[in-house]
C-alpha cells in the first residue's frame, strides 16, 4: 500500500475534502469550506497547505473579523442546510482560540455540527512559554484549549502526526451523528501543524458519511400510539429536529388526520406554516394565548425534536393537568426522556409516518369535534391578537417594535428567512412573525447569544443564496458584533440588517423590572455627574452612518412607508444594507400566559423587590418538579 508525504495541515485539507454525507440517497461534500484568522499558530500548518492545497482540493478559505462570528456563521449555514453541510473554522492560539469557545457553545446547545481547529502551544515545548500561551503552574499539559472540552461533543489534541488517523474520522462520525452532533474540536499544537508523516493513501479515499433515520422500535412505538389513542386532549411540540428531520409533511399528516394540534419552540417555528389549521402557534414563557392554554389543560404532550428548554416548559409551569402523559419523540436519547416523557427513540420522520400508520390500521378516529372547534377557536383568536399587535396604531412617538416586525415581514413576506438571537426580538418574533415554510424562521434561542445575528445572516444566504435574508438586531446586539458586515461586503454576500434601535438592552430592563429592581445599567445612557450612575440622557449611535463606514448602504426609516421603501431599495442594491429603525423603548409584545423562573431577591429593602418575590412565591408553586 502506497504512503503520501504530507504536513498534518496539508493531510487535514486533503481529508476534509473526501468526507461526503448521504441521507434518503442524496450526497453532498460534508465540509464546505474553512474560515479562518491566522498567527503564529496557524500559518505556517493549516494555513500554508490551505494555500497551496486550497484550490486544488476545492476548500475554499474565508477570512472573517472575529473567530466567534465565524463559528456562528458556520453553524448558521449548518441549520439551514438542516445539518447536512457545515465549514470547518480555524484560529491561532491563545485568544484566537478562546474566542471560538462562545460559537462553540451556541453551536452544541443548538445540536449544530461545527469542526473547530483552534492551534495550541508547541508539543515539545521547547520555546515555552510561546506567545499567549496561559502556562498552567501544576498542569504542564493544560492549554487554553481544555475550555473547549465542556463545550465540544468531541475533543482531541494531535501531539503526535498519526494520531490524526484515528482522530479525524471520529470527528466526522460525531459531527454527521444527529443524536451525536455539535461543535467538534480538533486542537493542533503550532510544531504539529507543520511536521510531515507518510499516510496511507487510503486515508484519502472518498469516504460517504450515511445520516441515519433511526427507526422507531415496535414496543415503544405501539406503547405510544396506545398513548395517541387514549388522550382526548393531545398537544405536539414541535422543535428544531422536527426540520432537521424533513419531517414537515409528515407532521402535517399526522396532525392533520387525527386533529393534533401543533405548537411551536423558537427552533420549531414554521415547521408548519403559520396559517395551518392545525399550527397553534408558540408554547411557553414567549408562548401564545392557544398554545398555552391547549398545553395548560393538554392530557397528551408529544415533543417532537425538542430539547424542551425552559422557554418551551415555562420554567414546568407549562403543564398543570397532573394526569398528563409525555411522549418524547428524538433521535438523542437524552433529550427523548426529559419530562419524564415516554421515550420514542427515533428520525422524527420515520416517528411520524410508522405512528400515522400504525394509528391508521387500528382505525383511530382522532380528536373529537369539541376539541377540534376549542383548537379552531383558539386559533383564531389568537391569529387577530397578532393581526392587532403587527398594525401601527400611532399609539407611540416611534414605531412600536411589534409594528416593525409586522411593517417588515409584510415587506418581505413568508419566505424570507428573518435571523434572529438575543433580547427582546426573539419573543416578539416568536409571537407575530409569519412563516411560510420551515427555513423562513431562524432563531438562536438555545444559547440566546448575542452576536449571532450577523455572522448567521451571512451563513444562511451563503446556504442559500436565492433566499432574501433578513437579520433582525437589537441595538445593543448590533453593538457587541457587527464587523461581519465588512465580510459581507467583501464576499459580496448581499443580506438586508433590521437594527431595532431602543437606546439599550430593554429586555433586561423589563426583566430587572419585574424582579423589582429600577432601571439600571441596561439602557445606553451617559454617566451623570449628579447620580453617579448612567442615568443621563441616551448616548446618541447613527447605526446607519456606521454601517456605511464599513462599506454597506445605511438607511434611517422612522415611518412605515420609510421601511417599506429602505426594504424595497434594499432588494435591488449591489451590496447589503443596514436599515435603522428608531423603536419606542417602551412597547413590546405581551406575555400569554406563559412564566419564566428569574428569582428575585430573597431580602431586600426595596418595596418592589419584597412585592416581586411575593409575586413569584405564587408563580413558582405552579412549577411541577417530578417533571425535573
Ligand atoms: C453574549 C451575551 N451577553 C449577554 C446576554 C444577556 N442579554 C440577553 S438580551 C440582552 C440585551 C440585548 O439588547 P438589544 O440587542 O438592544 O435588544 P433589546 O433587549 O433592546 O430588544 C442581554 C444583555 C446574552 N444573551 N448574550
Ligand atoms: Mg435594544
Amino acid at each position: 500500500m502506497g504512503t503520501v508525504r504530507l504536513t498534518v495541515g496539508q493531510a487535514i485539507v486533503r481529508f476534509m475534502a473526501e468526507q461526503y454525507v448521504e441521507r434518503d440517497g442524496v450526497q453532498n461534500r460534508f465540509i464546505a469550506g474553512v474560515w479562518g484568522i491566522f498567527g503564529h499558530g496557524n500559518v505556517a500548518g493549516l494555513g500554508q497547505a490551505l494555500e497551496e492545497l486550497g484550490d486544488e482540493c476545492a476548500m475554499p478559505y474565508y477570512r472573517p473579523q472575529n473567530e466567534q462570528a465565524q463559528v456562528h456563521l458556520a453553524s448558521a449555514y449548518a441549520k439551514h442546510k438542516n445539518r447536512l453541510q457545515t465549514f470547518a473554522c480555524m484560529s491561532s492560539i491563545g485568544p484566537g482560540a478562546t474566542n471560538m469557545i462562545t460559537g462553540a457553545a451556541q453551536a452544541t446547545v443548538n445540536r449544530l455540527p461545527v469542526l473547530l481547529f483552534p492551534s495550541d502551544y508547541f508539543a515539545n515545548r521547547l520555546p515555552d512559554p510561546v506567545l499567549q500561551q496561559v502556562e498552567h503552574p501544576m498542569e504542564h499539559d493544560v492549554s487554553a484549549s481544555d475550555a473547549f472540552r465542556p463545550v465540544s461533543r468531541y475533543f482531541d489534541r494531535i501531539s503526535r502526526p498519526e494520531q490524526l488517523l484515528s482522530s479525524l474520522p471520529e470527528a466526522f462520525r460525531v459531527l454527521t451523528d444527529p443524536a451525536a452532533t455539535g461543535a467538534v474540536t480538533i486542537s493542533l499544537p503550532e510544531d504539529v501543524q507543520s511536521e510531515v508523516y507518510d499516510w496511507p493513501e487510503r486515508f484519502f479515499e472518498r469516504r460517504v458519511w450515511h445520516v441515519g433515520r433511526p427507526l422507531p422500535e415496535a414496543g415503544p412505538l405501539a406503547e405510544v400510539a396506545a398513548l395517541v389513542r387514549a388522550a382526548k386532549k393531545p398537544l405536539i411540540v414541535a422543535g428544531g429536529g422536527a426540520i432537521y428531520a424533513g419531517a414537515e409533511a409528515a407532521l402535517d399528516a399526522f396532525a392533520t388526520t387525527f386533529g393534533v394540534p401543533v405548537s411551536e419552540s423558537q427552533a420549531g417555528k414554521g415547521v408548519l406554516p403559520w396559517n395551518h389549521p392545525m399550527n397553534v402557534g408558540p408554547i411557553g414563557a414567549n408562548g401564545g394565548l392557544a398554545a398555552n392554554r391547549l398545553a395548560r389543560d393538554a392530557d397528551l404532550v408529544i415533543s417532537i425534536g425538542s430539547r424542551l428548554g425552559d422557554f418551551v416548559t415555562a420554567s414546568k409551569t407549562q403543564f398543570q393537568n397532573e394526569d398528563a402523559t409525555f411522549v418524547g419523540i428524538n433521535v438523542n436519547g437524552f433529550d427523548a426522556n426529559k419530562l419524564r416523557a415516554v421515550p420514542l427513540v427515533a428520525d422524527a420522520r420515520e416517528a411520524l409516518t410508522a405512528l400515522t400508520a400504525a394509528l391508521t390500521a387500528a382505525g383511530h378516529p382522532g380528536t373529537d369535534q369539541a376539541y377540534r372547534e376549542r383548537i379552531a377557536a383558539l386559533k383564531a383568536e389568537w391569529d387577530a391578537r397578532v393581526d392587532f399587535h403587527r398594525t401601527p396604531n400611532g399609539e407611540t412617538a416611534d414605531l412600536a417594535q411589534p409594528e416593525v416586525i409586522g411593517i417588515v415581514n409584510d415587506a418581505v413576506g413568508g419566505h424570507a428567512t428573518v435571523v434572529c438571537a438575543a433580547g427582546s426580538l426573539p419573543g416578539d418574533l416568536l409571537k407575530l412573525w409569519r412563516p411560510e415554510d420551515s427555513k423562513a424562521y431562524h432563531l438562536e434561542y438555545g444559547y440566546s447569544c448575542m452576536g449571532y445575528e450577523i455572522p448567521a445572516g451571512i451563513g444562511i444566504k451563503m446556504a442559500e443564496p436565492e433566499r432574501e435574508v433578513i437579520v433582525a438586531i437589537g441595538d445593543g446586539t448590533y453593538l457587541m458584533l457587527n464587523s461581519g458586515i465588512v465580510t459581507a461586503v467583501g464576499e459580496g454576500v448581499k443580506i438586508t440588517v433590521v437594527v431595532f434601535d431602543n437606546h439599550g438592552y430593554q429586555c433586561i430592563k423589563d426583566l430587572a423590572w419585574n424582579v423589582g429592581i429600577p432601571q439600571f445599567g441596561n439602557e445606553l445612557r451617559f454617566r451623570e455627574a449628579s447620580t453617579g450612575r448612567l442615568t443621563g440622557g441616551y448616548i446618541p449611535v447613527d447605526f446607519a452612518k456606521h454601517a456605511e463606514a464599513m462599506g454597506a448602504i445605511g438607511v434611517t426609516a422612522r415611518t412605515e412607508q420609510e421601511i417599506r421603501d429602505a426594504i424595497a431599495a434594499a432588494r435591488t442594491a449591489d451590496r447589503m444594507t443596514v436599515i435603522h429603525v428608531h423603536v419606542s423603548p417602551d412597547k413590546r409584545a405581551p406575555g400569554y400566559e406563559g412564566w419564566w423562573d428569574v428569582p428575585p431577591a430573597e431580602v431586600s429593602t426595596s418595596e418592589t423587590v419584597k412585592a416581586a418575590r411575593a409575586r413569584y412565591e405564587q408563580a413558582v408553586a405552579l412549577q411541577r418538579e417530578e417533571l425535573a
